[in-house]
């Protein structure tokens, strides 16, 4: 990990660069998968997990046989340990419940706003070398309390043609009954344009590879919502002699172990606290199993020593990370400063790790500087909003005027007259 310091706000986009994304190569070879799977369907999803996850996928659903095994296999702590943390995302979640609004305006004229579920939403969870079962929760939850009547989830198959049973586990936990091996672009294609097995949806959620991505963003371009742009993933601490320097590390590392293409960095109040925290990721780093990808990501990674806390603060909220684990003395001071951030972690003895799986709150963040536009996904990624208004005569009476004036001005002739004819049809009527 490279230090420098206390860089000057020039210097700041420069030195905390991400590591780029060649979006215009993958989506040359995204595109044909997606039309293959819009002309194929089903076949086309066969003939990509072949090639792609090397299996011979018969049936694309998950059958209940295939549930109930996983039922039986996973550890009952893990069990234990995936219902806990459903309860805090479901409690943490329900609390994001909003009433309906109703308020009139003025008199006769009544404005409403209700949430309404999305109907159908595709789940995205990867697979690979880590299985983020934990995913399955941090969607499938919100979109259960939103009320959605369609969830499909699509995860890669591994070589034998099986789907982590933990993820079956967490899945069926949750009743989400519809789940599609299938994984990368072609799943996504499925999702956006349906087939045999798999319903074509309104928002995909999730994330995923390169290829994921790019095929996230051309369903956009047919009409699909998506959860946010993605990148990959990141966590930013700040810390000061108040940090404990081997927490530090570790949360550092947990977030380096992601990928190859995850990016830490560390802001430090100081050298002594940097050079305190960077011996403790040495050491630390050498025992881990995943120890290849973290050193890695390790290389993308930066350490920043700020001797200014409000130019620290600036710096980070310029960086806008997914992740910030806070770990300084005036810890509340700061966080009311930061206003661009995914997700905030306050304190020693709060690692990213809680939020990652079980303190409630939701792990699909902005990545990638997103966090200065994009929230995460919450019950609100789940609804939409309609809003609704009501006018009584007296209502159309008190604010007709109004409205015929600004369509005038506007030069729109009919939608005064949308007005007009009906403030005269009472008139008459009064007649
Ligand atoms: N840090 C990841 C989420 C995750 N970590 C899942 C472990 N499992 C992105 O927020
Ligand atoms: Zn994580």
């Amino acid at each position: 990990m490279k230090t420098i310091i206390n860089p000057t706000q020039q210097e700041w986009a420069k030195k905390l660069k991400r590591p780029v994304q060649k979006t215009k190569d993958i989506e040359k070879i995204v595109k044909p998968i997606m039309r293959k799977v819009k002309r194929m369907g089903d076949k086309a999803l066969k003939k990509f997990a072949l090639e792609y996850d090397h299996v011979q996928i018969k049936t694309l659903l998950v059958s209940i046989e295939e549930v109930k095994k996983a039922r039986e296999t996973v550890d009952p702590k893990l069990k234990e340990a995936i219902i806990q943390a459903k309860e805090n995302i479901e409690k943490f979640h329900e609390a994001q419940i909003t009433p309906d609004l109703e308020m009139e305006v003025m008199e006769g004229v009544t404005c409403m706003r209700r949430s309404v579920p999305i109907q159908k939403v595709g789940l995205y969870v990867p697979g690979g070398t880590a299985p983020l079962f934990s995913t399955v929760l941090m969607l499938g939850i919100p979109a259960n309390i939103a009320g959605c009547e369609e969830i499909v989830l699509c995860t890669p198959p591994d070589k034998d043609g099986n789907i982590h049973p933990a993820i079956l586990y967490a899945a069926d936990l949750i009743g989400i009954d519809k789940i599609v091996k299938a994984g990368g672009a072609q799943a996504i294609a499925a999702l956006t344009y349906g087939t045999e097995s798999v319903p074509q949806v309104d928002k995909i959620f999730g994330p995923g590879n390169q290829y994921v991505t790019a095929a996230k963003q051309l369903a956009v371009k047919k009409g699909v919502a998506i959860d946010m742009p993605a990148g990959p993933s990141e966590v930013l601490v700040y810390a000061d002699e108040t940090a404990i320097p081997a927490f530090v590390a570790a949360d550092l590392l947990s977030q380096a172990e992601h990928g190859v293409d995850s990016q830490v960095i560390l802001v430090a109040s100081s050298e002594k606290t940097t050079n305190k925290i960077l011996k403790e990721v040495d050491e630390q780093l050498d025992k881990l199993p995943r120890k290849d990808i973290a050193k890695r990501a390790l290389e993308n990674s930066l350490a920043v020593i700020m001797a200014n806390q409000q130019t620290a603060i600036d710096l980070i909220n310029d960086y806008a990370p997914e992740h910030l684990i806070i770990c300084v003395e005036n810890e509340e001071e700061v966080v009311r400063q930061i206003i661009n951030a995914g997700s905030v972690f306050i304190g020693n003895y709060t690692p990213e790790s809680a939020g990652d799986y079980a303190s409630g709150t939701n792990h699909t963040l902005p990545t990638y500087g997103y966090a200065r536009n994009y929230s995460g996904v919450s019950l609100d990624s789940f609804v939409k909003k309609i809003t609704y208004q009501k006018l009584t005569e007296k209502g159309i009476q008190t604010l007709g005027p109004t409205i015929e004036t600004m369509a005038s001005h506007e030069q729109l002739e009919a939608h005064k007259n949308a007005v007009s004819i009906r403030l005269k049809y009472l008139k008459d009527k009064k007649k």
